[in-house]
């Protein structure tokens, strides 16, 4: 692995300063890839691989091979790099898109531990470069639904949670697993607002965590995660809403009861446990059934119809056989 653990996370050194041609350079390939625009229309495979190449030169190099999980690479083109660090949910940093890249700086995503605890045979406080080493990076394009109606195609960086869960041999007890974010004041302005009950909380059940779609993130586009994308380490579970997918984790708890999560807290009958991306199930203000690409938003932009699962029904639709998604929103 590329990745310089004793460097600074979020400050590149001098070595890795790019000279501004290459920079420029790489620019314009991101741009191209993300208009799919290269002489034509640069989709599919093609992008990848391109992608696998060019990395915006911001941030410490974090390069993950092709992945091999059914499911892990969509064919659909990437979001820019700029829209993807730009445009953001992160409330600990504020609520408007623009406030985590504007307010996220104060994060120091180093040095950082991950607690590991709960019905497990062994658990562990984990330090990041341990987790770094824990298994080999991949890289998966995903699809992002937020529950607000957008979505965006990301080239993430990181592997599989089972890899993980594998390690600490939960129990018979474990049913759940509950992710615990950093709510800290003094790194993070917006805890100091009341808009969640912090620390932010999600969870999944354990059949849910194990499979192989559910990521643990270290980076994006080819490099460490942008500290708005929820550096150093976060949750992308791609089936369900964005929220399910916790940023900046600290701890990782194995439970026996349904986990509370912060928006079941703020409010249950409009963000359930479950939040499957669901074009048949509306949230109560709005409708579920289409959605707006980031990018792609042009006065006469069609939106996108929104799949179940968000796509991924083929690989994940197993895990809810029998289950009423409409009770089980
Ligand atoms: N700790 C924390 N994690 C969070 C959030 C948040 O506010 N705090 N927002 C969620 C929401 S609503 C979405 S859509 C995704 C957005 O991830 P992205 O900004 O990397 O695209 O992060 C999720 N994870
Ligand atoms: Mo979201």
């Amino acid at each position: 692995m590329h990745f310089h653990p004793d460097r600074g996370f979020a400050h590149p050194v001098a070595s890795e300063i790019t000279p501004r041609a290459v920079y420029e350079e790489r620019r314009t390939l991101l741009k191209r890839i993300a208009l799919g625009a290269a002489g034509g229309a640069l989709a599919g495979w093609a992008a990848r691989d391109a992608l696998a190449q060019a990395r915006p030169g911001r941030l410490a190099p974090l390069p993950g091979a092709r992945s091999g999980v059914a499911g892990a690479l969509t064919m659909e083109k990437p979001t820019a790099y700029d829209d993807v660090t730009g445009y953001n949910n992160f409330y600990e940093f504020g609520t408007d898109k623009s406030d985590p890249a504007r307010h996220a700086g104060t994060l120091k995503p180093r040095p950082w531990t991950v607690a590991v605890e709960g019905a497990v045979a062994k658990p562990k406080v984990y330090d990041l470069d341990e987790l770094l080493k824990l298994a080999p990076m991949e890289e998966r394009l995903y699809r992002l639904r937020c529950v607000e109606g957008w979505s965006m195609v990301i080239p993430w960086v990181g592997y599989s949670l089972a890899e993980l869960i594998r390690r600490v041999e939960p129990t018979g007890n474990a049913k759940y697993v509950e992710f615990v974010t950093l709510a800290d004041k003094t790194q993070m302005p917006g805890v100091r607002s009341s808009v969640l009950d912090w620390p932010y909380v999600e969870g999944l059940r354990l059949d849910e965590a194990m499979h192989p779609l559910a990521l643990l993130t270290f980076g994006l586009y080819g490099e460490v995660l942008p500290n708005q994308n929820g550096a150093p380490v976060r949750m992308v579970v791609p089936w369900k809403y964005g929220f399910k997918s916790g940023k900046s984790i600290v701890k990782i708890r194995f439970v026996e009861k349904e986990p509370r999560t912060a928006w079941v807290k703020a409010a249950a009958q409009e963000y359930g446990f479950y939040s499957n991306v669901n074009p048949n199930v509306d949230h109560p203000r709005w409708s579920q059934a289409t959605e707006r690409r980031i990018g792609e938003d042009g006065l006469f932009q069609k939106k996108r119809p929104t799949l179940m699962f968000n796509g991924y029904e083929a690989q994940v639709g197993q895990l809810y056989a029998g289950m009423d998604l409409k009770k089980h929103y």
